[in-house]
């Protein structure tokens, strides 16, 4: 009994002092004084050799000792949980998140979108193409003559690898290769950007974006032409917008016609956005040449259709009053954050 007494004592100095600063350490100490072939198992072990007038102190003894070692060990946990934390980050992870500053649709993607919508409400679908084009899909097939002024160097970006090959001029090309797939009638706008040899300025830049659009089908009138585009400014530019047809000339159409819009600014009575005239160009049309349509192996004598085609940038620079064409791509966000919250 009094052996007993004094090695229990010394386990317990040991155990007091036992130090255990990493959870491996502690999981150690688990294992020699608690596991299951641990110190405190084997003490217990040796209650079938004492004597039946001791077992009930012995008893008492070991029992004590078993929860002194487990609050001990208790003690060594928490101490290595709360030490590993700090160490890790010191951070606080109840704390709210940083907030992420949300962004803004571009001007451009703003007034894409919506003359999209009002297409799509006239039952047009949108078509996309290659912005690497063939000479055929960009010139030849649009009834643009071989020596034509478009086809210069000074216009066009050539792609060095393939003299056949260039960046497209406008989404006219889409059009082409909707109209060879030969699927009748058809109803599209092709929105996307398009490329041109030109020195950058307020009104000329390298890339800008186009929507053209086509409707071919058996009986397409020019009447069907200036009310699908009046409907259009109607919605794009609110219900008072006036229009006028001027003619004009685009060797893909024929007859062609540029359209203007009352001046948004003045309201017509003549500013210096519309140079003192009352009018604002905004888009080219006509009804689509035969040629066209025989090149695309459509019949000439069965179908008829209308074309158009507008620069975005142009109806954006008129819509809120930008005077510069380079806001557009310097992804300056004292201009682009002027947008948030435009729909
Ligand atoms: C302008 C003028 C125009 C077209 C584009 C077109 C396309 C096909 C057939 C016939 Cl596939 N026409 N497009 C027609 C007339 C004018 O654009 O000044 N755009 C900014």
């Amino acid at each position: 009994m009094e052996s007993l007494v004094e090695k229990l004592e010394a386990y317990k100095a040991e155990i007091k002092q036992y130090a255990a600063a990493k959870a491996d350490e502690v999981e150690a100490f688990r294992i020699k004084y608690l596991g299951s072939k641990g110190l405190v198992k084997e003490l217990m072990a040796e209650m079938k050799n004492v004597a039946a007038e001791n077992k009930r102190s012995f008893g008492q003894l070991l029992n004590d000792f078993k929860v002194f070692t487990e609050s001990r060990y208790e003690e060594l946990k928490s101490a290595a949980g709360n030490g590993q934390e700090k160490a890790d980050t010191g951070m606080d992870y109840t704390l709210p998140g940083d907030p992420l500053p949300q962004g803004s649709r571009h001007p451009i993607s703003l007034v894409r979108n919506q003359m999209i919508s009002i297409f799509q409400r006239l039952g047009f679908a949108v078509a996309e193409g290659p912005e690497i084009e063939d000479d055929w899909h960009n010139f030849t097939a649009l009834n643009l003559p071989e020596n034509h002024p478009a086809r210069d160097m000074q216009d066009t970006f050539y792609i060095s690898q393939n003299p056949d090959w260039l960046l497209r001029t406008h989404t006219s090309s889409v059009q082409v290769r909707e109209m060879e797939k030969g699927n009748l009638p058809i109803r599209i706008i092709c929105p996307g950007r398009v490329y041109r040899n030109e020195t950058i300025s307020a009104r000329a830049h390298c890339f800008f974006h186009q929507v053209e659009g086509l409707y071919i089908a058996e009986q397409v009138s020019f009447a069907d032409l200036k009310q699908t585009l009046y409907f259009f400014v109607k919605e794009m530019f609110g219900s008072s917008v006036k229009v006028r047809f001027r003619p004009s000339y685009f060797p893909f159409t024929e007859p062609s016609a540029e359209m203007d819009i009352s001046c948004l600014i003045c309201g017509g009575k003549g500013c210096s956005v519309c140079k003192h005239t009352g009018w604002v160009e905004i888009l080219g049309c006509g009804m689509v040449h035969p040629n066209l349509l025989e090149n695309c192996g459509i019949d000439p004598n069965k179908y008829t259709g209308f074309a158009f085609g507008m620069g975005i940038e142009r109806i954006t620079m008129l819509k809120y009053q930008i005077k510069d064409l380079r806001l557009f791509s310097e992804n300056d966000l004292r201009f682009l954050q002027q947008f948030t919250g435009a729909v």
